[in-house]
């Protein structure tokens, strides 16, 4: 009875607690800058537009995977009505509640078995290794840090040398060097860093993903790229665009990251490779200053 008693009132404390807590975690935040910049590309009730050069691979993969599940669900709910109506209790016909010893029900079940293994370590393993193992190799490849924060993204890039300047926590200014940029480091001072993402339509472009605090999921929609960001780890994940993709576009966080994990998203543009240029010389004019 004590221990019921205790179980309510825990409940009927919950929505106190939490709207106790909330502000003090809203306060903690930081937001992103909202986007003022008009979203090009047209989203329908199907996937959005495909801007990169491998996302035909994944649309078909999406595409025969959903194929295959309706032909699951269909075939299964046939199964299921047949048996609630062949099996039913009915006048001089007991209900019957046995397993299934039914041959070409186990024939079924082991096909989809072997149907799944086949896709997981036939297609899915493979192809995701390669993904992963064969980043672009070519001269000019953008590599850009992605350093995730709630609730923003942070990208910086290396400059003119190409070399990352070395960074670290104790670095860290909130308002202008949120990824810890050393700047005792001779690589850091053509480093740029900021908010928006820009990239060279051109061009392969790497990105590391890293996380300051927890996990997040840096997500480009158009481009089919997802990857979790993770504290402690830097996890690279590549792409390459269809020529003419130039436009505006959203970043967007794919992983439930707390209180404005919802407005988690940054500015993508892609841009020609002038424009680009320019963008960069002009963004490495900003000062960042260590705290
Ligand atoms: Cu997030």
């Amino acid at each position: 009875m004590r221990v019921r008693s205790i179980g309510l009132w825990a409940l009927a404390m919950t929505p106190v607690v939490f709207l106790a807590t909330s502000p003090v975690a809203w306060a903690q935040t930081s937001t992103a800058a909202p986007i003022t910049a008009k979203i090009d590309g047209k989203y329908g009730y199907w996937l959005p537009p495909d801007l990169s050069q491998h996302g035909s691979q994944i649309d078909n993969l999406i595409t025969i995977l959903h194929w295959f599940m309706a032909a699951l669900f269909v075939g299964w709910a046939i199964f299921l009505v047949r048996c609630l109506i062949r099996y039913r209790a009915r006048p001089g016909h007991a209900a019957c509640y046995d397993l299934i010893k039914a041959r070409p029900a186990k024939a079924v079940e082991v096909a989809v078995v072997i149907v799944e293994i086949v896709l997981l370590a036939g297609f899915s393993i493979p192809a995701w290794a390669k993904v992963k193992n064969d980043l672009p190799t070519e001269a000019d490849t953008i590599r850009v840090r992605v350093v995730a924060e709630q609730f923003a993204w942070n990208f910086h890039y290396p400059g003119k040398d190409g070399i990352f300047g070395r960074t670290g926590p104790q670095h860290v200014n909130p308002a202008t060097n949120a990824v810890g940029i050393d700047l005792s480091d001779e690589h850091a001072g053509d480093d740029v860093q900021t908010k928006e993402f820009h990239v060279p339509s051109d061009k392969p472009v790497i990105c590391e993903i890293s996380s300051k605090d927890v996990i997040h999921s840096f997500s480009i929609p158009v481009l089919r790229v997802k990857q979790d960001a993770i504290p402690g780890m830097r996890i690279p994940v590549w792409f390459r665009m269809k020529p003419g993709s130039e436009g505006n576009y959203e970043v967007a966080c794919a992983q439930l990251c707390g209180n404005n994990h919802y407005n988690m998203k940054a500015l993508m543009v892609i841009e020609t490779p002038e424009k680009f240029a320019a963008w960069l010389t002009k963004a490495g004019e900003k000062e960042i200053f260590e705290d």
